[in-house]
């Protein structure tokens, strides 16, 4: 891609995030899918007398961001191109456990009011660098008014909608510890070192992963301790 086109390129992408992705429907997009887990989470944690979900945080995919990704996908120079990113909108949910996590992602499965477009699941096969985490691809409905008026979490069946599509990834606390600093030091960047580096963060997923089930493993004894 030539310099001509990069700024081609980034024109289309700040067009397209001004007139859709940084619209008002994408926030309520984020807060639809926030408000769903938060609620999935409460729930199960009244069932289960304990903590379930520890985080729930939402962001908007900055424009700078997509235009990397178009690239590195090699998406079409156009709007179509940053429509087919999955995540303009995503969402993180942390859990405790790990079969936590596999409860809250049945849960939203089957709420009736979603859509769920793909599944990816990255603990029980992780990326060749390590990379842990369950990605589902959501579709929420949000309301096409200017102007939010009641509950976010409602849709009058009245109101115009408009499908929002938001990547939910969902993990563990020590998965989110690792996979952040996996992408502040390492993931998408390029230096002298890498590989090494690579394989030795790749050693320590390894790690955390024993570390999960074995607190898994010894949240199980307790309860049957407890019985
Ligand atoms: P950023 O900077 O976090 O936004 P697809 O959904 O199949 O069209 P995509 O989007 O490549 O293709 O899917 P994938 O591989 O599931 O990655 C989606 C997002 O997951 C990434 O977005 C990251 O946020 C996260 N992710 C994926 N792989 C890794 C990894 O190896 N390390 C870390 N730390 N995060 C990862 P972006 O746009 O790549 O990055």
């Amino acid at each position: 891609m030539n310099e001509e086109e990069k700024a081609v390129l980034k024109a289309v992408i700040e067009s397209v995030v001004g007139d859709y992705v940084y619209k008002a429907g994408s926030a309520r997009a984020i807060e639809f899918t926030e408000e769903r887990l938060r609620e999935i989470g409460m729930l199960l944690a009244g069932e289960k007398d304990r903590k379930v979900i520890s985080q729930v945080t939402g962001r908007i995919k900055s424009a700078d961001s997509i235009y990397k990704k178009i690239r590195r996908k090699n998406y079409p120079a156009d709007r179509s191109g940053v429509l087919r990113c999955n995540d303009l909108l995503g969402v993180r949910m942390v859990c405790l456990f790990v079969d936590d996590v596999y409860e809250v992602a049945e849960r939203l499965k089957n709420q009736t009011d979603i859509h769920i477009l793909k599944e990816k699941d990255y603990i029980r096969k992780p990326k060749s660098n390590g990379y842990m985490s369950l990605h589902l691809i959501i579709e929420v409905p949000v309301s096409l008014r200017e102007d939010k008026q009641g509950d976010s979490d409602k849709v009058r069946e009245d109101e115009e909608i408009q499908w929002r599509k938001v990547e939910v990834q969902l993990r563990t606390a020590a998965m989110d510890f690792w996979s952040v600093l996996d992408h502040q030091l390492v993931y998408k960047k390029e230096f002298p070192g890498a590989e090494s580096v690579g394989k030795e963060l790749k050693e320590y997923a390894a790690t955390i992963w024993e570390l999960d089930k074995n607190m898994l493993q010894l949240r199980k004894k307790i309860e049957h301790l407890n019985i």
